[in-house]
């Protein structure tokens, strides 16, 4: 069977479309290898297929192609531009599956739009479905019955799909128990589950993956820290230069993961902060996120030559018109060098969809907003022209040139690379936002 991949466009929406410029569209090209989703159903379809792969930001689909099977992935943000897809191609009689977070969440909203449905974890899943394909039984919804056993996983060799990226993913576990209110992982039957790789798998694939610049796309890393510590020392001698997520407070009580991941290339590390107020924390997040000595821990990773990138969130009950300057002030007090700020954001199936839901307070189901930089519900200390505003301002604040430099200057006693990669972010981040606000 000839079977087409999409990844669909996130800012493209009938007829309201992302260009880049001709640099934009170089660099993203260069930046951005096919993600894991794609890259885990190509080496699970039976070899006798062949597979093409269209990421919907560098290159144009041909709805007059003729193809036997279309599938497409996507998140809660570009659901809606993933079903024109799949209608025009259902139009001209082709064959469609819809898979990813928002099908696996709203399987029966992705069905209107869909032959069949994958629901979670595809790895077993899919070569079933190219199977009932062949002999003309596809089922409505294909339902993974339980969590994958990650030994049994795949390993990659080489480049799949054959874009090549600068950087690429690897995945070394799933799964989160921790229970944060807002948090997709955590609220899907299956991808709450925790569990790991075997080292030895992720050793050889790293050693197959042709790119040095590697991001550890696991919820998050430190959840199991003997496992972590032994990988990291695995990866020491393999040249490779990495970022992952981490828990900050548990950076905090145990410095020698940090030294270990810095000895293994760890350039920086992701945490979610996610707020300043322990009672935002207390309410919305599990314990694993309760406030510590940031300031301390943030020294301490800093010491060891590795960055810290914060996630913050706007928008939680406790917010009210001042926790925009009062995080800046908060952060700069920090030392962080590198944040980013999003607006809260009830995705479908999280207990803060349901109780925002339950209270009245989600007044726009367009799904296209739910990329974390528009306000879908009501505030409860403020109106939604405030937290929008409030937020675009505190970026307008914090990536001012002279932030930017005075942050910069303080990465480059960090180490070389940590601020080659923070100034590379914060160019990003800026000329990310600028761009997107001309959408609005
Ligand atoms: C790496 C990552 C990114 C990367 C790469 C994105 C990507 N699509 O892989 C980047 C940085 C670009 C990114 C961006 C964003 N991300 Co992100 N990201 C992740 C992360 C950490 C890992 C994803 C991954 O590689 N998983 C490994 C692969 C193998 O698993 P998978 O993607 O689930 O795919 C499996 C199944 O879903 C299924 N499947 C998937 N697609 C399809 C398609 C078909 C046809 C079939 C049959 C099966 C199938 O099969 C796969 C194998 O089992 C996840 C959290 C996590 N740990 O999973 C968040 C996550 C996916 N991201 C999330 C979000 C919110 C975002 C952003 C909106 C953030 C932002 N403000 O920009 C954007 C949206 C990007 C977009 N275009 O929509 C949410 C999604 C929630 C939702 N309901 O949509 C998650 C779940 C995080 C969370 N805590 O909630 N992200
Ligand atoms: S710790 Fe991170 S991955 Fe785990 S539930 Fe909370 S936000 Fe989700």
């Amino acid at each position: 069977m000839k079977i087409l991949f999409v990844y669909p466009s996130s800012v493209t929406y009938g007829s309201y479309k992302y260009k880049s410029n001709l640099w934009g569209k170089i660099l993203l090209s260069y930046n951005s290898p096919p993600y894991l989703d794609f890259q885990m159903l190509y080496l699970t379809t039976p070899e006798k297929h062949t597979i093409e792969y269209i990421s919907e930001d560098f290159n144009e689909i041909d709805y007059e192609e003729k193809y036997d099977l279309v599938g497409i992935s996507c998140g809660t943000k570009n659901a809606i531009r993933a079903y024109e897809i799949a209608d025009e191609f259902r139009n001209r009689n082709t064959k469609v599956v819809l898979g990813g977070w928002h099908p696996s969440i709203l399987p029966n909203e992705a069905k209107q739009h869909a032959d069949s449905v994958v629901v979670g974890e595809a790895e077993e899943t899919w070569p079933k479905l190219l199977k009932d394909l062949e002999n003309n039984k596809l089922k409505p919804i294909y339902r993974q019955e339980k969590p994958v056993d990650l030994s049994k996983l795949p390993i990659r060799k080489g480049s799949v799909l054959k874009r090549k990226g600068f950087f690429s993913y690897v995945q070394t576990s799933r799964g989160c128990p921790n229970k944060c209110k807002f948090c997709c992982i955590t609220n899907t039957e299956h991808w709450r589950v925790y569990r790991k790789r075997p080292i030895d798998d992720i050793i050889e694939e790293l050693q197959e993956v042709p790119q040095k610049f590697i991001h550890l796309a696991d919820p998050s890393s430190t959840l199991d820290i003997n496992y972590t510590k032994e990988l990291f020392k695995r990866m020491k001698d393999l040249n490779k230069r990495f970022s992952c997520n981490a828990n900050v407070n548990v950076l905090g009580k145990d410095e020698e993961i940090i030294k270990l991941a810095r000895d293994a290339g760890c350039l920086h590390f992701q945490c979610g902060f996610e707020s300043i107020r322990e009672m935002n924390l207390d309410e919305f997040c599990s314990k694993a996120k309760k406030r510590e000595d940031n300031a301390k821990t943030i020294k301490k990773v800093h010491d060891h030559g590795v960055e810290i990138y914060g996630n913050f969130v706007f928008g939680f009950d406790y917010d009210t018109k001042s926790i925009f300057n009062d995080t800046l002030n908060e952060i700069y007090d920090w030392g962080l060098n590198l944040a980013n700020f999003s607006i809260l954001t009830p995705f479908p199936g999280t207990p803060l969809y349901t109780t925002l839901k339950n209270e009245g307070r989600v007044f726009d189901e367009d799904w296209s907003k739910y990329d974390l930089h528009h306000v879908v519900f009501q505030p409860k200390n403020m109106t939604p022209e405030e937290l929008l505003h409030g937020t675009e301002q505190a970026y307008r604040d914090y990536f001012s040139v002279s932030s930017s430099l005075k942050r910069m200057s303080r990465s480059f006693k960090v180490g070389f690379y940590p601020f080659v990669f923070l100034s590379a972010a914060n160019y990003f981040l800026y000329r990310c936002m600028k761009k997107y606000r001309e959408f609005q």
